[in-house]
């Protein structure tokens, strides 16, 4: 069969590789060997053909003049930005002398390689890059910048990532998206629930911000930055109190219902009130309804991870449709992230075996720290599939660590990016329309097999094709380091140990594109707690030093800044990628800073005025947007915004490095900030 990159003229699959929940299948629509469209697949079971706007304009980034073609020397100052074309030849010799170097003077460790999920493909984002780190010895990165938190506190409760197939929710009757963004961030979600309100379906939104998703619900529900734990226990308060939990559930399928039914008494709805700033008949309200309805569906956010206390809340959430029964209704339970559903075969894929001394393991969040750290320095970067000079917290330590003379830097990716800037070494990345890999979704359940749609963009290489020649350059012989990508998948999906994919083969996959999971409703009968049931008493919570039972915890108390900073991403922009294209930025206009009137008026503030806003972590300059989007005393911003000449926009200046409660987690909305009045601008 004719590979799709050679078909001149026509339609061919794809699928969008950006971290989004929705894993849309996409048509790409080619002529003269370009793209020169991008469509949703109406084949595809749950995105049916629709797709957002920011990847309906992909080809323009594809093709984007700014993308690097070739590999770039650098030779200004680091930050730059002026380089010089390279060949591979020098640019892989470059890097690989200076490694030999350092691994002879300073040992591997002084080493670390630093990525996320640009594409999610796995041989992209966790492939050949995992073995190769292993087989160099170099330093480990915890990956937690996302939501690592809220995955460690789903676990203690559920056993690991499974929830409710959304396809199923169709029929709910309930919707409650908590701490998410889903009218930008979860689109199919919003689709499935719009339909089912036309049958009666109610949506409601529990936000700090009433954003587009919150403007759209049947009720919005305001609450402070970081208290959703609080309302979470005045909710179970009820529900035991007004004998609306499903006992019958709770006696089969969980642990710990007593010790939980005695540990709520504490939290009166008074209470809980004045910890979340939800009146109490508002929270009697909505426990009353969350115990009479059902289907009923949790829909939880990254809002709520990204706090100092994100894996307790997560945690102590997702306790709620277990106490009404709703895991046994079809469309009823919870999401957060089904990847669970999904699991390959990690260790054929990554061979963890191939690191043969331990080493130590960096927290990606705390990555300008660990740059400014002068013990056991790390000497050389290797930045993929990521941009941290925008994305990760107390940037401006991020910045200063990657301006370091000593710091031998290279960053991998399609453009000239913030960190890019500071590399020593830049190589061009191809997209994933111009690569093989595979694809698994970690909302609805379906796993992807991606062939090339293009050719690769000028001289510009895919991840696994990097690490392969790294590892030829550095000798490494062993036959993980030289597999192709098509043997890469059939490892991952050899030996597959997962109940929810029985006989998946890479063939099976390459004739159906795409597969899903089956028998996910079943999961309850493979929970991997320590109990084999849900676990509202977690002892193995209590082994790790956290309360066995949900418990509210509150924020880090920081220094005396009167707001609460949410710094969150937009609608147009994937994080920080879109954020260099001009259609994307003219949608979004300018970055603004939502604040309630009521603050706004103490400060002299009006709708349009820029302001500067600060803390001891550095300092950024918005445009306000007052209204009652917020509540008082907090502050939202959306959007991760490119540097501008003498703009001063760079959000994550503000936010801090500390981890979060569980997994080392992000605490980018638990920053306090001050703000004040500059001057006003006449654009809003
Ligand atoms: N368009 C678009 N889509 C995206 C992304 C993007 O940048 N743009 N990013 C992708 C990625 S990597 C991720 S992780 C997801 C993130 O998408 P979401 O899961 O939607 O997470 P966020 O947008 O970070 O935050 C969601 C909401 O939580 C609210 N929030 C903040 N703190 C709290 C709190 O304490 N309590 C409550 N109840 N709400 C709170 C914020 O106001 C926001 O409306 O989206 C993915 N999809
Ligand atoms: N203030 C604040 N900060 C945040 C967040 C927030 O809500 N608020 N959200 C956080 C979250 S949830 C996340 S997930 C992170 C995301 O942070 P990042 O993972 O850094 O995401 P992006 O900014 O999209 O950058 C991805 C980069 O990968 C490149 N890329 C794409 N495909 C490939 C490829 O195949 N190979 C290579 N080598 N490069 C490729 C893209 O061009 C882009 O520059 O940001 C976090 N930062
Ligand atoms: S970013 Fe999300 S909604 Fe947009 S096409 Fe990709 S998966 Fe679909
Ligand atoms: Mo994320």
């Amino acid at each position: 069969m004719k590979s799709y990159i050679d078909i001149e003229n026509g339609v061919v699959p794809s699928v969008c590789s950006l971290d989004c929940p929705d894993q849309c299948g996409l048509l790409i629509h080619k002529e003269e060997g370009k793209i020169v469209k991008v469509t949703g697949d109406p084949d595809h079971p749950i995105t049916k053909g629709n797709i957002c706007n920011k990847v309906r304009n992909m080809g323009e980034r594809i093709y984007d003049q700014k993308r690097v073609k070739t590999p770039l020397k650098r030779v200004g100052e680091k930050g730059e930005g002026k380089f010089v074309p390279i060949s591979w030849d020098e640019a892989i010799d470059t890097i690989t002398t200076k490694w030999n170097n350092l691994i002879e003077e300073e040992g591997p460790e002084s080493i670390l390689p630093y990525s996320f999920y640009g594409n999610m493909g796995n041989l992209s984002a966790e492939g050949m890059d995992r073995r190769f780190f292993s087989r160099l010895g170099s330093s480990q990165l915890d990956r937690t910048i996302c939501s690592a938190a809220g995955s460690v506190g789903y676990s203690y409760t559920m056993g690991g990532s499974f929830g409710t197939d959304p396809e199923d929710t169709t029929e709910t009757k309930l919707f409650i998206l908590w701490g998410i963004n889903a009218v930008s961030t979860n689109m199919h979600q919003i689709t499935i629930a719009q339909k089912a309100r036309k049958n009666g379906a109610k949506m409601v939104v529990i936000d700090v911000h009433k954003n587009q998703t919150g403007r759209m619900a049947d009720w919005f529900i305001p609450i402070f930055p970081g208290t959703d734990g609080a309302l979470a226990l005045g909710l179970m308060h009820i529900l035991y109190k007004e004998n609306l939990v499903d006992r019958k559930f709770l006696a089969e399928y969980t642990v710990g219902s007593d010790e939980l039914e005695k540990h709520i008494e504490q939290y009166h709805p008074q209470m809980v009130s004045e910890i979340t700033g939800v009146p109490v008949d508002d929270i009697y309200k909505l426990a009353r309804m969350y115990g009479t309805t059902s289907p009923s569906l949790i829909r939880i956010g990254n809002g709520l991870q990204h706090h100092d206390n994100g894996g307790m809340i997560t945690r102590t959430i997702v306790c709620l449709p277990a106490l009404v029964g709703q895991w046994l209704v079809k469309g009823g339970g919870a999401v957060k992230s089904n990847s669970g559903f999904l699991e390959f075969n990690k260790q054929a894929l990554q061979r963890p075996d191939l690191q043969k001394t331990k080493t130590r393991t960096i927290n990606m969040n705390q990555i300008g720290k660990a740059l400014l750290e002068t013990k056991d320095p790390i000497r050389s970067l290797f930045i993929y599939s990521s941009n941290p000079a925008v994305v990760a917290p107390e940037a401006n330590k991020v910045r200063e660590g990657l301006a370091r003379q000593d710091l031998f830097t290279v960053v991998h990716d399609l453009f000239l990016t913030e960190t890019a800037m500071y590399a020593d070494i830049v190589l061009p990345a191809t997209s994933a329309f111009e690569n093989t890999d595979f694809y698994t979704c970690y909302w609805h359940n379906h796993i992807h097999l991606h062939e090339p749609v293009i050719g690769p963009y000028g001289e510009s290489k895919s991840n696994t094709e990097v690490f392969r020649l790294l590892a030829k350059a550095l000798g490494f012989e062993e036959q993980a380091l030289k597999d192709n990508d098509e043997e890469l998948i059939k490892q991952a999906l050899s030996d597959l140990s997962n109940p929810f994919l029985p006989d998946l083969t890479y063939e099976k996959l390459k004739e159906q594109r795409y597969i899903k999971a089956s028998n996910t409703n079943n999961f309850l009968n493979y929970l991997n707690t320590p109990s084999g049931k849900i676990e509202l008493y977690s002892k193995k919570m209590e082994q790790d030093g956290y309360s066995p039972l949900p418990t509210y915890t509150p924020l880090v108390e920081e220094e005396d800044y009167p707001f609460l900073f949410v710094p969150g991403p937009n609608h147009n922009f994937l994080n920080s990628t879109f954020s260099n294209n001009e259609k994307h930025i003219k949608l979004e206009k300018e970055p603004k800073l939502f604040m309630n009137q009521q603050d706004a008026d103490l400060r002299g503030i009006e709708n349009g005025t820029t302001v500067r806003i600060w803390n001891d972590r550095g300092e950024c300059e918005l445009t306000v947007s007052v209204g009652d989007h917020v509540l008082p005393g907090v502050v939202v911003s959306q959007g991760l915004w490119s540097d501008m000449p003498g703009k001063k926009q760079l959000v994550n200046a503000l936010t801090p490095d500390r981890a979060a409660d569980m997994g080392g987690g992000a605490a980018f909305f638990s920053g306090r900030v001050d703000v004040e009045a500059i001057g006003k601008d006449s654009t809003v």
